[in-house]
């Protein structure tokens, strides 16, 4: 691995080196409100720092971050990590109810959060005392911030982020954080429903900038990059900031939901020459009637993760905008990708090759490396990884097995040495890059008054993609019918985040079960494929 200095402050290192660069009048970012340069990151990254400081939160405290992609989110990223606290960014598309685990599991004592999304926040706030006791300041992103009530010993009342910013020092403090400080961490889904915070130091975001973004990606200072992949996610945290930060290019933002038409109005007004998507995005682009022409646009890289690309939207996408897409896998524990194909050697229906930096095995049910053409669990040996789960020993345990990290995954190597993507090795699903916990579907599904019993399991889309379906006994079967099976979807939708909900229901008089009486999910599952 890059030898990395003992102080080491990732934040510092990567302002600082563009503004040595000569890049402070260079744009950064664009996003809903324009243009940004450098040196206004740079500037607008330490005034933050500097509130965090005034407002007396200090080095090693947390702030969780729920914010849609706009200049606000790197500056809050950055300049907490500047100032040494350590940075917590979430998936803006949970529920109430798992915001309320994230505070209370994070002990957070700020929350900067976008005006769009407050209103998820609004109760937690007010029953902060009970839920979130050590949340001490909130911190609202966006023209619209609901008015802020004075505090007082029951309201917490709230800062704008634009007035925290003007009306801070811009004091150059950089926290002599070092390489293995504790620097974000990013939680990831569990199947027991309960996310887990993986836990980052500040050398791991300039580890996977060395061994896979330049490498593989070769990114210039000329390049407009582009991220379906929001910043929250750990494939979008490198994509969209730390990779094209690292050499001085220009990262587009959109802070609305990555639709084929929206991101083609995007690639219509910017000249995007890097892309990054996932397998679900390549494909309902390919299928819209609003994609852009191969001669609009201006592609010199395309990579995908999140889940396995098919080998007939990768080739699709190939043919249609001459540029290949590389596919690969990372994980939020590793933070990024560790296995892909590169520039040349692109095969698809696979996922490539190990990244020169990780070293990969594949291991049978007893920890034993299968033999070559065998199925086996993933395991990744690198630098990048996370040092633990937050507050869950148990899990830390069962993931960070010493210089190995299990991913959960099932791979075998084909006759080239290729990966080739073969499942998971647990109950969880994949959809679109995002974990879905069986279980917690079924949870939601059950407390319906018409369901007696439930089964979510993996189903292939007619792209070939995984998305949920769920076998339902009903209390009576005589009420199956199309009208309740949307009344189903929309009640999981109403319980959970959106993106879990069964995209089928199919209505069952009763489902296969063991000898002692548990629900055959196999079975089910087995159907998908034959
Ligand atoms: O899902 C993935 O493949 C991925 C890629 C990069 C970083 C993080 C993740 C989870």
């Amino acid at each position: 691995a890059p030898e990395i200095p003992r102080v080491y402050n990732f934040a510092a290192d990567i302002l600082s080196s563009n503004l040595a660069a000569g890049r402070a009048n260079k744009v950064a970012f664009i996003d809903s409100r324009g243009s940004w340069t450098y040196g206004q990151l740079a500037d607008r990254a330490a005034r933050f720092g500097a509130a965090l400081r005034a407002k007396g939160v200090r080095r090693e405290e947390r702030i969780l971050i729920c914010m849609l992609d706009t200049i606000d989110w790197p500056t809050a990223f950055l300049g907490a990590l500047k100032a040494g606290v350590v940075a917590i960014p979430v998936n803006t598309l949970m529920t109430e109810a798992d915001y309320e685990f994230m505070l209370a599991d994070s002990r957070v004592t700020m929350l900067v959060v976008s005006d769009a999304l407050y209103p998820k926040f609004e109760k937690l706030i007010a029953n902060r005392q009970n839920l979130a006791p050590d949340l001490k300041h909130v911190v609202v992103s966006g023209a619209d911030a609901p008015s802020a009530d004075a505090p007082s010993n029951d309201k917490l009342g709230h800062d704008s982020f634009e007035d925290l910013i003007a009306s801070a020092e811009p004091e150059d403090y950089t926290a002599p954080t070092t390489r293995d400080d504790i620097a974000f961490w990013l939680y990831t889904s569990g199947s027991t429903g309960k996310p887990k915070g993986a836990v980052h130091v500040h050398a791991s975001l300039k580890l996977t900038n060395e061994l896979y973004a330049a490498p593989t990606l070769s990114l210039r200072e000329s390049d407009v990059c582009y991220s379906v992949a929001k910043l929250f996610f750990a494939y979008g945290l490198g994509n969209a900031l730390t990779f094209p930060m690292s050499v001085g290019a220009t990262t587009v933002l959109l802070d609305e939901r990555p639709t084929p038409d929206s991101v083609s109005a995007l690639l219509r007004k910017h000249p995007v020459t890097v892309f990054y998507g996932v397998p679900t995005f390549y494909a309902a682009f390919l299928a819209s009637q609003a994609a852009l022409a191969p001669g609009d646009v201006k592609f010199r890289r395309c990579v995908s993760a999140g889940e396995a690309l098919p080998e007939d939207v990768g080739i699709r996408w190939r043919d249609k905008y001459g540029c290949d897409i590389f596919d690969g896998i990372g994980s939020t524990e590793m933070l990024h990708i560790f296995l892909s194909n590169a520039p040349g050697a692109v095969k698809y229906g696979t996922t490539g090759k190990p990244v020169p930096g990780y070293e990969l095995k594949l291991i049978d049910d007893h920890g034993q490396e299968v033999a070559p053409g065998e199925m086996g669990e993933l395991l990744i040996r690198g630098p990048s990884s996370a040092i633990m789960y937050w507050n869950n020993r148990e899990q830390s345990r069962r993931t960070f097995m010493g210089e190995w990290t299990r991913s959960g995954d099932k791979y075998v190597q084909d006759e080239d040495g290729y990966y080739v993507y073969c499942g998971r090795n647990d109950d969880m699903l994949k959809v679109s890059g995002l974990y879905v916990s069986p279980f917690e579907v079924e949870g939601a599904l059950q407390t319906h008054v018409d369901v007696l019993e439930c089964a979510v399991v993996a189903w292939l889309d007619a792209d070939g993609l995984i998305k949920p379906k769920a076998f339902i006994v009903l209390k009576d079967h005589s009420k199956a019918c199309d009208e309740l099976a949307r009344l189903l979807q929309d009640h999981v939708k109403a319980k959970l985040a959106p993106f879990k909900y069964p995209r089928w229901i199919e209505f069952r008089p009763d489902l296969p079960k063991t000898a002692t009486g548990k629900i055959q999910r196999f079975r089910l599952r087995m159907e998908a494929t034959t």
